[in-house]
Parts: structure tokens; C-alpha cells; sequence
């Protein structure tokens, strides 16, 4: 058994391992941030390491809201943890030391709302996924009757979403006079800081209108852009790690050299100059935005859905398939690009290009079935927003159609060969129900699944140019396989 990566054992690590370039016993927490999963530790975390040299007072507080894995991992080795950036060339490894101290919530939930309500808190950002913010993905607003959320209404003082711990802690800083602090949202939600702002609203609202007053005015919710590619870690990866660093990191994550965070500039108690480690300040999120949610997202969710079907592992495995990257560059260039509304300057065309390779990165083992997750929170800003826009201008959509076809054939969870896929998603239940009740009939299953409102909305499933192709797709991807079925697609 080899040591474990702590304080202690920093000095034992090979030479060209970095490790943080500051004293981490003079940091201080400037930020609380909400679901420590390995998208944060790779992405926002890595910007925080990059400035604290200049700026110790922006350390984060992590909280996980559920489980205690990332904790049981991360606190004997004092909040470090390895990051592996890996592509065709190599890995380079790197010890993050951002996270002063990782709470679990529901362990925990006195401390964690003190360090929140704590005037030097600043910020809280979130990474909790789309599901986290307990809203309905068609509307992008607050979901009433979810049940965490009638809990929390219930229960002010014991909250168990991300939204019961903002808004309770902001009104413990609101009645002893402390300003609030920003709410900083970094996950794949459409106009994300607006939609938070509108949930936490309608939140606050429901316990006094008063104080939904106040947040609506009083609160800052920026919207962001992030993106890094960062598949779930894998036990293979620990036994390598572990040979590189001569320790043991019980989480290490994984992930490409690309990153990029766009951010809009809208902090009344601060922030971190992120700006002089790689982030972008602009004053309008929403393009940005939109290429990555339709273009990196997009791809991706078509890729996850159809790529599982078709017996591929990996998103790097599929788009290895010449059938499936002609897909994609089609996608992304004869369906998605005119949709696109970017600030002059941006390069359009070499993003895509970039984003070609980083599908095809052979280091990365990206499961099509982690994408293919949580598919109803994501089809909405991944592929129907573009769909609308298409539809506005009667252009055609037979490649998205082909995307969420493919979902609806994935969510019957039964698989070309009448194995069964474990579909992990809040509406799994149901929508299995909708499936078995649908039967063998593609043209019936596709009914009945257009008619989720909560998904599809009330305009969709009306337009027989989308339900058309949709219809169409899913009875080509019956009758032939999704291997076929791509090839011979458009
Ligand atoms: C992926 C994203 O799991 C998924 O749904 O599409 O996590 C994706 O890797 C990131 O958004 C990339 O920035």
C-alpha cells in the first residue's frame, strides 16, 4: 500500500507533478460552492488554484448535497486531490489545493448554512446539475410540487436542495444585515443565472412575498458559460495516477486541455480577477452560450443516445465510426450554425473544428451512457431550442430529429439486442410507463413521448414538421439498428 496524498506527503511527489504554488495555510474562504463533483473540481476549481497565489481570500468551502463519497475520499488527504489532463500526446498531472474543506450537506447542515451566511462568503456557485435546481425544464421555472422543494417550504431550517440552502441562507444574512452574496450557477441550464434568479425568486416568494421582493432585486445571479469535457473518473485511472505519483489520491478526475469559462460581470461583493487565468468577461452570456449548449451539448446527447444503441462505449469510440462524424460535422454545420448569433470575432469555424478533435480525444473514456443520463432535463436547451429556431425559419431539422428520436428509443430501456439499459433520469419511471404502454408501434411510442409536456412543451408536439421527422426516425431506428440507421442518414 503506498501513502496517501495529503500536506504531508506533497513533498514525496515526483518532480514534474505541479503542486499549489501558494501557502494554502493562508487562504481564506471567499466562496461556498454546492456539489463537489468532478466537474467542479476540474473546471472552477482549477481558476480558483490558478489565482490564490494573488488573492488568498477566495478559497472555496465544498459541500456535497447527498453523498459523503467525495468527503470520505478528500479529507484524509487534506482537501487535495490530483488533476490529469490527458489527450493523444500524454498526461500531465497537477495537485489542486482550492478546497480548503469539503462539508456534507445533509450531515452537516447547520455548519454548512453558517459558512454561507458568513460575511466573508462572496459568492456561492453550484454545480448541481440540471435536476439540482428543481425546476421544469420546458419553462425554466420553479417546480412547485417537487418534492425537496415542498419539503424545504416546509422546513426552512433544514433544506435539503440547493435552492432551501440559498434562500435560507440568504435570509439569515438578510436579517443580520449582511449583504448577499453572488450566486454563481456553472451548469448546462439555457440563460442559466436567469433561470436561477426565477427559481430562487418564486422560492423566496412562497415563504414571504417580502423577501421574494428582496431577492429579486437585492441577488445577483450572473449567467456563465463552462466547459470542460470530464468524463467520470475510473479505477483505472486511480491504479495509473497512482504508479505517476508514488501516493495514493483515492478521487483523482480527468480531464482534456481545453477549458473555457465565459462569464457575465455582474458581482456586487467582489470576485476573483479570473480574468488573468483564462476567463472571459463579457456583458452577454447568451451567445456563448448557445453555441456550446447547442453545439458541444447537442452533439453530444445525439452522440450518447445513438452511440449506445449502436454498441459504442465511448463518445470517442463512436465518432472513431466515419458514418457517426459525418453526422455530427452535419449537425453541427447544416443544422445548428445558422441558429447562432455570435459577437464579431468569435471563430465559429474553428470552434467546431476543435470540438471534432476533442470528441475524438482517445485518452478521454467518456461513457455514452454518462451523457445519455438525465436525458429529459437536457434534450429542452440541448436540441429542441434549436429545433424552434429551425422550424421559425421552415428549415429543415432531420439530424436533430435523428437526436431525440434516439433518446426516445434509448428511454424505452430495452436495447437492439432486448437487453436491458439502466436509465438513469428523474422521469425514468414514467417515461418507461409511456413506453410499455406505447408498445411495439414507433409511430405510437413517438406519440405518446412528444406528449411530456414538461419536455416538449405545448408547441411541439403539434408541428408536424418536427413530430414528422421525429416519427420517421424512430421507425428507421426500429426497423434497421442506429448503426444503419446513421449511415444511411441524410
Ligand atoms: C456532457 C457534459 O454529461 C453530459 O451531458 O454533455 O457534461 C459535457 O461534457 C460538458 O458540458 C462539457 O463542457
Amino acid at each position: 500500500m503506498s501513502k496517501r496524498l495529503s500536506e504531508a506527503s506533497l513533498n514525496d511527489l515526483p518532480r514534474a507533478v505541479m503542486r499549489p504554488p501558494y501557502d494554502r495555510s493562508a487562504v481564506t474562504t471567499g466562496i461556498v460552492h454546492l456539489g463537489v463533483g468532478a466537474f467542479h473540481r476540474a473546471h472552477q476549481a482549477v481558476y480558483v488554484e490558478d489565482i490564490l497565489a494573488q488573492e488568498p481570500h477566495w478559497g472555496i468551502v465544498a459541500a456535497s448535497l447527498r453523498s459523503p463519497d467525495t468527503y470520505d475520499a478528500l479529507e484524509p488527504q487534506d482537501g487535495l486531490y490530483t488533476l490529469s489532463i490527458r489527450s493523444g500526446e500524454g498526461e500531465k498531472l497537477r495537485v489542486i489545493g482550492a478546497i480548503q474543506r469539503v462539508i456534507v450537506a445533509p450531515q452537516a447542515i447547520e455548519d454548512l448554512l453558517k459558512v454561507m451566511a458568513d460575511p466573508k462568503t462572496r459568492i456561492v456557485s453550484l454545480t448541481v446539475t440540471e435536476k439540482g435546481y428543481c425546476h421544469d425544464p420546458a419553462t425554466g421555472t420553479l417546480n412547485e410540487s417537487h418534492p425537496d422543494v415542498v419539503h424545504d417550504l416546509r422546513n426552512p431550517h433544514l433544506p435539503r436542495s440547493a435552492p432551501g440552502f440559498i434562500i435560507e441562507a440568504l435570509r439569515r444574512r438578510r436579517i443580520a444585515g449582511v449583504p448577499p452574496f453572488t450566486v454563481l450557477t456553472c451548469d448546462n441550464l439555457p440563460s442559466n443565472g436567469r433561470t436561477v434568479k426565477r427559481v430562487l425568486t418564486r422560492f423566496a416568494e412562497l415563504s414571504d412575498p417580502a423577501f421574494g421582493r428582496f431577492v429579486a432585486n437585492e441577488v445577483a445571479c450572473p449567467c456563465t458559460m463552462v466547459d470542460r469535457i470530464v468524463p467520470a473518473t475510473s479505477d483505472e485511472d486511480r491504479r495509473r495516477i497512482r504508479e505517476e505519483l508514488g501516493v495514493t489520491d483515492a478521487w483523482p478526475v480527468v480531464t482534456e486541455p481545453f477549458t473555457q469559462w465565459v462569464i457575465e460581470d455582474s458581482f456586487p461583493q467582489g470576485r476573483p480577477t479570473w480574468e488573468t487565468v483564462g476567463a472571459e468577461f463579457v456583458s452577454d452570456v447568451e451567445p456563448y452560450e448557445h453555441m456550446k449548449l447547442r453545439l458541444l451539448n447537442g452533439s453530444h446527447s445525439t452522440l450518447a443516445y445513438l452511440g449506445y444503441l449502436a454498441g459504442y462505449e465511448t463518445v470517442a469510440d463512436t465518432m472513431a465510426d466515419p458514418a457517426f462524424e459525418r453526422l455530427i460535422a452535419g449537425l453541427m454545420n447544416e443544422e445548428v450554425t445558422s441558429t447562432l448569433h455570435m459577437p464579431a470575432g468569435a471563430d465559429l469555424a474553428a470552434y467546431k473544428r476543435a470540438l471534432i478533435e476533442r470528441f475524438k480525444n482517445p485518452a478521454l473514456r467518456h461513457r455514452t451512457w454518462q451523457i445519455a443520463m438525465d436525458g429529459s432535463q437536457k434534450l429542452p436547451q440541448r436540441l429542441l431550442g434549436t429545433v424552434r429556431d429551425r422550424l421559425r425559419d421552415d428549415a429543415p431539422i432531420q439530424r436533430l430529429a435523428l437526436g431525440v428520436a434516439a433518446w426516445m428509443r434509448y428511454v424505452t430501456g430495452i436495447d437492439e439486442q432486448g437487453a436491458p439499459i439502466d436509465v438513469r433520469d428523474p422521469m425514468a419511471a414514467r417515461l418507461r410507463e409511456t413506453a410499455d404502454r406505447a408498445g411495439v408501434s414507433p409511430e405510437r411510442l413517438a406519440g405518446e413521448l412528444l406528449a411530456v409536456r414538461e419536455i416538449f412543451g405545448d408547441d411541439l408536439p403539434h408541428d408536424a414538421r418536427f413530430t414528422g421527422p421525429v416519427k420517421a426516425a424512430l421507425g428507421q431506428l426500429y426497423a434497421q439498428g442506429a448503426k444503419r440507421t446513421v449511415a444511411n442518414w441524410v
